[in-house]
């Protein structure tokens, strides 16, 4: 009985979100090609910056130290990153081996980080900095050669209109102005889409504040697409991809999974998948997070990812002058290290060719296979890939080209590894057939 509830629940909160969506919608040329180069990118850098960075307690200290929301916006004064440069980041993101950003425009305190007509409450207007970090952003991007992509909360915690809290009645907030507040957002992406010169995606966040109410996907996935027919949509709803988005966005989790305990409703679907994760327990800049993941925990996440056909988005949130913590830079260069020599068993592959392994994970293009041996093997030197029907050119170590022995039997495809070099992150075969 209680399964049958929470069935019928799913499937109510499914058809609420799929009932505003961009129905019917066909994915231009643009975008399809988009979706493509997106899943050869496979990495990128997560950028969450704003006031509250000032205070170097995360993201959700306004909601967490129940910090009254006219008192919170008095961080904005104190907010001026005369360190802010974007080149700086820019080229970190590069050295990392990162081929896209996707930075937050406004966050759920509401505070928009970009220059808008929409509301006073930007970082133009409202703080002594009194420029526009993501117009200088947008232009180095496009200088370097980085895609840029925006997040955007549908979760506002500020705003009367939105009305935080406030019971849904009939898909709107009972006490706000729900008209006012989706036309807010259609205006702000209008911004976002038209003012900064390049921008490729949108990722949405917030959603799962409010299940129940009519988001108005409709209209805004149809402006977006409309603006910019390449600009893909991501969601982070924690539900299947619903019509009108071009890429299924996961957190904290690798697709599949649900550590977090919120992937649970997010079927994988037929689109792009990026799963992103901190660099430490936190995304916005926390003082008091030294819980730093080490290069080979996140060079890992990004193989495992690539092996399941997702990108990885790595985050990193930016100090309150703009700069990026030493810890985070110093990782992020021994991260770009590795894929300086690797890159090729990353980029431009496909995952899902054979499922991950006790041992690792497999990548893949065109007429060649890389297993990657990321724990320790359990059974005699050699692993078995199963399901490998094809016969192998070549096996060989992709760390200095040695030939490997290997057998092939109905189960698959059998590798020795005497010849395989040791290494502390991950071995690497490379079979071509
Ligand atoms: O932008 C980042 C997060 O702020 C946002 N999504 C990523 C990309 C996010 N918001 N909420 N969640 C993710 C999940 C909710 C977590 C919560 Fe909590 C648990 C909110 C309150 C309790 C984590 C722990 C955040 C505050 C305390």
């Amino acid at each position: 009985m209680r399964k049958l509830l929470r069935f019928l629940l799913i499937l109510f909160l499914c058809l609420s979100a799929a009932a505003s969506a961009q129905q019917g919608y066909k994915p231009s040329e643009s975008n399809l090609k988009a979706r493509e180069h997106f899943k050869d990118m496979k990495f990128g850098m997560f950028i969450h910056w704003g006031i509250y960075s000032t205070l170097g307690d995360g993201e959700w200290v306004m909601d967490i130290k129940k910090i009254p929301y006219n008192d919170y916006k008095r961080l904005a004064d104190f907010f001026n990153p005369q360190a802010f440069n974007a080149k700086e980041w820019v080229d970190l993101a590069k050295r990392a081996g990162m081929k896209y950003i996707t930075v937050t425009s406004r966050h759920h305190d509401g505070f928009s980080m970009f220059d808008t007509k929409q509301s006073d409450y930007n970082i133009v207007k409202a703080t002594p900095y009194k420029k526009d970090p993501m117009k200088e952003l947008a232009e180095e991007c496009q200088k370097q050669g980085i895609e840029l992509r925006f997040y955007y909360s549908l979760l506002d915690w500020g705003r009367a209109d939105y009305a935080f809290k406030s019971p849904i009645v009939n898909g709107a907030p009972e006490k706000g102005d729900w008209n006012s507040y989706i036309n807010f957002m259609k205006a702000q992406l209008t911004e976002l889409i038209t003012n900064y010169p390049g921008v490729k995606g949108i990722w949405f966040d917030g959603h799962w504040d409010r299940k129940n109410a009519n988001w108005h996907y409709d209209e805004i996935y149809g402006l977006i697409h409309k603006l910019g027919p390449d600009i893909m949509i991501g969601n982070n709803h924690h539900l299947a991809p619903i019509p009108g988005e071009d890429f299924q966005a996961f957190e904290k989790d690798l697709p599949g999974n649900n550590k977090t305990g919120f992937s649970g409703d997010a079927k994988i679907g037929e689109l792009p998948l990026e799963t992103c994760e901190t660099m430490n327990g936190s995304w916005g800049f926390n003082i008091n997070d030294r819980n730093y993941k080490s290069v080979k925990e996140l060079v890992h996440y990004l193989v495992n990812a690539a092996g399941l056909d997702a990108n990885f988005l790595l985050n990193v949130g930016p100090m309150p002058n703009g700069k990026i913590q030493p810890e985070f830079v110093d990782t992020l260069g021994k991260i770009g290290a590795w894929i300086d020599k690797n890159g090729e068993t990353i980029y431009g592959t496909r995952g899902t060719v054979v499922k991950a392994q006790t041992w690792g994970t497999l990548t893949a293009k065109a007429k060649t296979v890389y297993a990657h041996l990321l724990n320790p093997v359990k059974e005699g030197n050699q692993i078995l890939i199963p399901g490998f029907k094809v016969k192998p050119k070549s096996v060989t170590a992709f760390n200095g080209g040695a030939k490997l022995k290997y057998k092939k039997d109905k189960t698959g495809l059998i590798v020795h590894l005497d010849q395989l070099p040791a290494d502390e992150i991950d071995r690497i075969i490379k079979i071509t057939y």
